[in-house]
């Protein structure tokens, strides 16, 4: 295999990389050389055509600076108001500015141009995420005919949902350009599937609608991971005791169930709390019993959906508190804010029950990271959501549908009340999956399909890829 680029919406910075997939890559990448190319985070008047390259504590980082009209369009606009609430089924959440696909299209370009001139024969490209489906097409557009491969973190959407997105014909197309295209779960496969076997062949003002050809790319399920033994080595650290010392303190007896999320309408949080509320409601005995703790910093608060995500919890928690707290005891704690690594596996481990309740999720690393955790003698309980692309993996956590509070009112019944041994048994299997879908695996198994031992074919020159099908 050449060198390996990896494309990305956000680059790397300094200091202790934030998440397992950013550690990841950055071992990838010190085992193949390459570089690492995205956004500075730099929103500009006028962005230099050329990319600044910087060495990042020994990885080389390509960058390019935005103007904020474009970055607005590509990044709050298409991207996060309109696939990504598509994407997870929530059409009701997106708001529909069909002027927003120009600047997604114009960044992409903009990205293609950047790095083609830094692109050598036998590269292989790696890009991920959904703001950056177009890439390969603009890539290709200016000649590059590497093996180029995309991975979706997020799930791919039904059909239905797929034609309510402007464009998505030509999504669909860009997706055709890549020779390999990655998905959490085999339910997105199945959904892509659908889409590429029953696109109808339709008139519009009388010009046929071609159907996307998808015989050069192959897309299969990678789920990803996290890296289990890291974390379960973390659990034990100074840092972490520290952080369960101080809260043992505070739980005395109580049982901990720990949510750990970004702040965001996929994530179930309002329900999740309701869960909670039933919990208690139905079963006085929790009552001092049980504590729940939700980490929630804010994501995306420039967008008028997560505010009103982040007001709806507000008030929940505030019903919460109010109708259940007593002057010496309090039902739930909920903290606005990151915490770092080592804080969070001193929570895992400490948690009795680990709540992760999507109503839709890619994949969901919480849950991985939760399993890593736990003191194998004395497991705590996964409730996991089954809409999260996780519950494929982990079959032996208590599954729940996250829209059925009362079913996830049961499942924190049966969590909390299981006995140690099948919680080891459970957890066993878990732990099991967690290290054969870790994230090192992930990346191995991806660049393996990409790079076959024969170098894969060559896509044809641009004069194919040139005429894009613009009615959709
Ligand atoms: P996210 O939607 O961000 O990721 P998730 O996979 O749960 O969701 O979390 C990513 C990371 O953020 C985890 O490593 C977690 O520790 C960290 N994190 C979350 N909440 C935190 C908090 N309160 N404080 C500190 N750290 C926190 C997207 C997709 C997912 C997919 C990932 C990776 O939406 O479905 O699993 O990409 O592909």
């Amino acid at each position: 295999m050449g060198r390996l680029i990896i494309v990305s919406n956000r680059t790397p910075g300094k200091g202790p990389a934030a998440g397992g997939l950013a550690v990841a890559l950055r071992k990838v990448l010190t085992e193949h050389e390459g570089f690492w190319f995205g956004w500075s985070g730099k929103l500009v008047e006028k962005p230099e055509p050329e990319a600044v390259f910087e060495d990042i504590e020994g990885l080389n980082v390509g960058k390019i600076d935005l103007t904020q009209h474009d970055h607005h369009a590509y990044y709050a606009g298409f991207s996060n108001s309109i696939l990504w609430p598509s994407f997870h089924l929530r059409l009701d959440l997106a708001t529909i500015e069909g002027h927003w696909y120009e600047g997604y299209r114009r960044v992409n370009a903009q990205f293609a141009r950047a790095l083609k001139p830094h692109i050598q024969a036998d590269d292989v490209i790696w890009v991920h995420d959904y703001h950056l489906i177009p890439l390969a097409t603009e890539l290709r557009n200016l000649g590059a005919r590497n093996r180029m491969g995309f991975y979706l973190h997020i799930p791919f959407p039904t059909v239905d949902a797929l034609y309510a997105i402007p464009h998505h014909n030509e999504l669909m197309r860009d997706l055709s350009r890549y020779d390999l295209v990655g998905m959490q779960a085999e339910r997105d496969v199945t959904a892509f599937r659908d889409f590429a076997d029953h696109q109808a062949p339709a008139t519009l003002s009388g010009s046929p609608l071609r159907t996307v050809d998808f015989s050069n790319t192959e897309v299969k399920a990678f789920p990803i991971g996290s890296d289990p033994d890291a974390f379960a080595k973390l659990a034990t650290t100074p840092a972490a005791t520290k952080m369960v010392k101080r809260m043992q303190r505070l739980l005395e007896e109580q049982a901990l169930i720990l949510g750990v999320d970004r702040l965001d309408y996929s994530k179930g949080l309002p329900q999740r709390v309701e869960a909670y509320e039933k919990l208690l409601a139905n079963n006085a005995n929790f009552r001092r019993q049980v504590h729940l703790l939700q980490v929630a910093p804010p994501s995306r608060d420039s967008i008028k959906e997560y505010q009103e995500t982040s007001d709806t919890l507000d008030a929940m928690v505030g019903r919460v508190m109010g109708h259940f707290a007593e002057p010496d005891w309090q039902p739930l704690t909920y903290v606005k804010r990151a915490y770092g690594q080592p804080s969070l596996a001193g929570l895992y481990r400490l948690a009795r029950v680990g709540l992760v309740t999507p109503l839709r999720d890619g994949m969901n690393l919480v849950a991985h990271e939760f399993v890593a955790c736990q003191d194998p003698e004395d497991p705590g309980v996964l409730v996991l959501s089954r809409f999260a692309g996780a519950a494929e993996i982990f079959e032996d956590a208590l599954l729940v549908n996250p829209f059925d509070t009362d079913e996830t009112a049961e499942a924190l019944r049966l969590a909390l009340q299981m006995p140690l041994d099948e919680r080891r048994t459970r957890w066993e299997t878990l732990m099991q999956a967690a290290k054969t879908h870790s994230v090192d695996n992930w990346a191995k198994h991806f660049l393996e399909q990409l790079t076959p031992a024969d170098g894969g074919n060559k896509r044809p020159p641009v004069r194919d890829v040139l005429n894009l099908d613009t009615v959709a």
